[in-house]
């Protein structure tokens, strides 16, 4: 039976359901990747296999950067950015040997429903030890997701400005992120504080599942 088969007939309730090995959950994220990109909707099965969760859509993170990150080495770090969402975890390269690196990476993550915050952290890469924490933060996508659903940025022209939104403790923003009109598409850019020390630049585009 393939993975994707099994982990269906799992999701269903079927009578053959037992828990898959590790191996098909790491191919049903491929699997589940490729049939958004065909607009087919199907189910998302991460750690719970009983749990069905319906794909409320494709969350792209362009990781630009870091700047002011803590030491962990002795005279500097080795960062890397991690992006966490509904138990579904990617991560940029490691840099070596900065504090100021610059990532410019393109990580995708599938959205669920309901909307989780996305986890955002740091960690300081190592080869004989566990790596080391660096900074973390959250960021809630009501604004985006919200915006693109009105469907209002209809009525604007590229390179425009949909939203702007100060910085506030509550979202953590270091410089007020706007929502801007690019290629027809939402892109909210954002400077975001990391707890313990320094900030991360992010630009987030949310594509819905069109059914
Ligand atoms: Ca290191």
């Amino acid at each position: 039976m393939s993975p994707l088969t099994s982990l269906k007939s799992c999701a269903l309730g079927g009578k053959m359901c037992k828990r898959p090995p590790a191996s098909h959950f790491r191919r049903i994220k491929l699997v589940l990747l490729r049939h958004y990109e065909a607009n087919f909707l199907f189910f998302c099965v991460t750690n719970q296999p009983r749990q069905m969760v319906e794909i409320r859509g494709v969350l792209k993170v362009r990781v630009i950067g870091a700047k002011g990150l803590v030491k962990r080495d002795v005279f500097s770090s080795d960062p890397y950015a991690k992006l966490d969402m509904g138990g579904h975890t990617v991560r940029t390269r490691a840099e070596k040997r900065t504090l100021n690196p610059k990532w410019d990476e393109e990580l995708t993550l599938v959205t669920s429903d309901p909307l989780e915050p996305l986890k955002v952290s740091v960690y300081d890469k190592d080869i004989f030890s566990a790596d080391d924490m660096m900074g973390e933060a959250e960021v809630e996508l009501d604004s985006i997701v919200n915006a693109v659903k009105s469907g209002a940025h209809g009525s604007f022209q590229d390179g425009m400005v949909v939203l702007t939104i100060p910085p506030t403790m509550e979202n953590g923003f270091t410089t007020p992120s706007t929502l801007t009109l690019k290629n027809g598409h939402i892109v909210q850019g954002l400077n975001l504080k990391l707890r313990n020390q320094g900030e991360i630049e992010l630009e987030l585009q949310w594509r819905p599942n069109v059914q």
